[in-house]
């Protein structure tokens, strides 16, 4: 890691990483090193002990992000299955913050349902899905997020799909707090992620971020292209007049998406076995964990 001798200055929150993780193993210009950045920032913010969290995540470029870089307890599940490990994590061990980092193809393809039901379920889960809006880690296939008429190496006649619109899905699905910003907007991205450290029930927020080495290359962008096209191409959700349909050349609506403050799962659960303790039931069943 920088800073472990070898001449060049430590990391400032080198603190929240593993030892031998950076220089990462992200391609050059790729947004998961800001997604990385920008969650070290909001947990030293919020002066977390990270033994306090427990990250999830699945199979993917953005996988990489919480693990094995961030220096906490972490699970690195199968493709698709971060959600339901996750919702297991938080059941045995509800007292820790348990968050997710994972991509469009792992959350909102394989994993959909899995996302859908946890944000009706409203189960207490911070999710940050990083939409780079392609299959990074496999060479740049079409994802569900994909643009339609889109060329990628599955679809080389364009998408024939119009791309899932995750944030607006989850928000009909009942999740508690739904934001998107994108890899350009560090500030409000990083302060986005506090929200999910702090708050109650199902939290998602979606990080547009490019891909220079596949999605981006289609159009031959660097990543400060793609970055500027975010900042040209965004609007914030109170002052957006048309809805965001996900296609290329629509205004991308970023902020908060939906507040609500619904009770989580895990209150109304224990609510629940306190009911049926006092009816003379156990009301035990779960552990606490460590
Ligand atoms: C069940 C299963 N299907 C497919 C794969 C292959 N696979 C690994 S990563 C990946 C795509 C990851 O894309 P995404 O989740 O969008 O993350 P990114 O790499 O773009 O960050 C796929 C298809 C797998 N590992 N397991």
């Amino acid at each position: 890691m920088a800073g472990e001798g070898d001449g060049r200055p430590e990391h400032p929150l080198a603190r929240y990483l593993r030892p031998g993780t950076l220089p990462s193993t992200f391609c050059p210009g790729c947004g998961c090193g800001t997604v990385l950045n920008c969650f070290l920032r909001a947990v030293d913010r919020r002066r977390l002990d990270p033994s306090e969290i427990i990250m999830v995540t699945g199979i993917g470029c953005a996988s990489w992000i919480p693990s094995p870089m961030f220096r906490c307890d972490t699970l690195h599940t199968t493709h698709g299955r971060a959600v339901a490990f996750a919702t297991g994590v938080k059941l045995m061990m509800p007292r820790k913050k348990v968050l997710i980092i994972a991509g469009d193809g792992d959350l909102a393809g394989i994993g959909g349902n899995h996302l859908i039901h946890a944000a009706h379920r409203n189960i207490d889960l911070g999710v940050m899905m990083v939409n780079n809006r392609i299959y990074g880690m496999t060479g740049g296939q079409c994802s569900p997020t994909t643009p339609s008429d889109r060329m990628t190496t599955t679809t080389p006649f364009g998408n024939l799909d119009r791309p899932v619109l995750a944030s607006e899905l989850l928000v009909s699905a009942g999740a508690n707090h739904v934001a998107r910003w994108t890899t350009f907007h560090v500030r409000q991205l990083s302060r986005a992620m506090e929200e999910l450290l702090d708050g109650e029930g199902f939290r998602f927020l979606e990080i547009v971020s490019q891909c220079p080495t596949h999605y981006d290359k289609e159009e031959r962008l660097s990543a400060a292209e793609a970055l500027e096209r975010y900042r040209d191409g965004s609007v914030p959700v109170a002052q957006a007049g048309e809805p965001y349909d996900g296609e290329t050349g629509s205004k991308l609506t970023v902020g908060v998406l939906v507040d609500r403050k619904r009770d989580g799962y895990i209150r109304r659960l224990e609510a629940s076995e306190r009911g049926l303790s006092e009816a003379g039931g156990t009301g035990k069943g779960r552990g606490e964990g460590p």
